[in-house]
């Protein structure tokens, strides 16, 4: 994992991502960028993150594309608002509905796929998991299912190592 410094990452990261964002992914000679893109990738590498079988691959598909435009979509600019000092914003309703919506589908399964964790999973309670988010109205389904996903050994340990690395970074810059 390499960070990426946020000063000056508008001109000197263009040639990774052309948006001057993170995540991106450098796989040997293979680079590219967009998250769900990458986890894509990395997801088909191994049936631990994707099944093979056509169905499960198409659902996990489109569970992933869900998450990134039926639900990030609203909630990043909804969360940006709200940082902004607009809480009471035009997004909310469209907001509270898509988390309604969730709630339902999440109220009689575990995981989203194919009965068991994969992909589409670590996507949508990536995006569900932003504090701002969960605190928006009582979704006890989806709360479940946010911890049963970050609980994982796997999501532990990635996440303590992200921060370990944050950390560091700082450390290094200051
Ligand atoms: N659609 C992109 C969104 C990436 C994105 O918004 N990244 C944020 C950090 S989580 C970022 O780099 N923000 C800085 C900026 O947009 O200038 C993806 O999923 O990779």
């Amino acid at each position: 994992m390499k960070t990426v410094p946020f000063d000056g990452r508008q001109t000197n990261h263009l040639a990774q991502q052309p948006f001057g964002q993170v995540p991106y992914l450098a796989d040997g000679d293979l680079q590219l960028f967009e998250s769900g893109a990458c986890l894509l990738h990395l997801a088909e590498k191994s049936d631990k993150l994707m099944p093979t079988d056509t169905e499960g691959r198409a659902q996990t598909i489109q569970w992933m594309m869900a998450s990134l435009n039926s639900i990030e979509m609203v909630s990043v600019a909804w969360w940006f608002l709200n940082i902004s000092g607009e809480p009471d914003n035009n997004l909310s309703g469209w907001m509270e509905k898509r988390l309604a919506q969730l709630e339902d589908v999440l109220s009689d399964r575990e995981w989203l796929v194919a009965n068991r964790f994969t992909v589409a999973d670590l996507l949508l309670a990536d995006v569900l998991r932003v504090p701002q988010v969960r605190e928006l109205g009582n979704r006890p389904a989806s709360e479940r299912y946010v911890a049963r996903v970050t609980n994982r050994p796997a999501f532990v340990k990635a996440f303590a190592d992200q921060i370990a690395h944050f950390k560091q970074a700082d450390e290094a810059r200051s």
